[in-house]
């Protein structure tokens, strides 16, 4: 059985929309960002990092939003949610994952987790008056150059659709309209119409 450490309104969600998906059997656990459980002694032991997602699995613990992706998509082939057997296809996925994790999610977080960076009010300030126009430009990117259509990768649904839901959602927190961006908003609204994001919602929601 697999275990889904997770909190509300991460990007956690991104890896229980891909559970989800995958008809693989899991559990989750939901710790509170309010009572700072990401920092316990009890979770720094399943992830020293003290983030979500962790997926707890019955080789060991895994982290990082795109390598917990790739392990799921690996371990359902049936729900076919990776190009298995396409070098390039494999690749081009990983690219976007990869981006969304290491540039977008950390443009976003200088706004709510500037203090990883920087301890002056005014440094802190300056810091999260940039977000909206590294979010903006980040989008703008996605929209005009690397998602494909009706999915992010073509034709086939795949993990960058889940993660790219999750990271379109911050856009409004983030101070930037969604609606600047016509491909990534169609996607965002037909993700919503998904059954396994439906049940990921209710559960962040709930
Ligand atoms: N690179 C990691 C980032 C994980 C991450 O930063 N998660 C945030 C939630 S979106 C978190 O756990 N933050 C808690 C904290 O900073 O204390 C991934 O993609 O999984």
């Amino acid at each position: 059985m697999l275990t889904l450490y997770y909190a509300t309104g991460t990007c956690a969600l991104a890896s229980l929309i891909a559970l989800e998906e995958s008809g693989l059997a899991f559990e989750t656990k939901k710790l509170s960002f309010a009572n700072a459980e990401q920092r316990s002694p009890d979770y720094l032991k399943i992830n020293p990092k003290g983030r979500v997602p962790a997926l707890v699995t019955e080789r060991g613990v895994l982290t990082e939003t795109p390598a917990i992706l790739g392990f799921i998509a690996e371990s359902a082939p049936a729900a076919r949610l990776a190009p298995f057997g396409d070098a390039f296809e494999m690749a081009e996925l990983q690219s976007f994952n990869s981006y969304l994790c290491s540039t977008v999610h950390v443009n976003h977080a200088h706004r709510p987790r500037g203090s990883r960076w920087a301890d002056e009010p005014a440094a802190l300030e300056a810091m999260k008056a940039k977000v909206p126009q590294n979010m903006a430009d980040c989008f703008t990117l996605i929209e005009e150059k690397m998602f494909k259509g009706p999915w992010v990768m073509g034709e086939a649904y795949s993990l960058a659709d889940p993660y790219l839901f999750v990271i379109a959602d911050w856009l409004p927190s983030d101070g930037v309209d969604p609606a600047r961006f016509a491909k990534v908003s169609d996607h965002h609204a037909r993700m919503m119409l998904r059954p396994a994001v439906q049940r990921a919602l209710a559960y962040d929601r709930g």
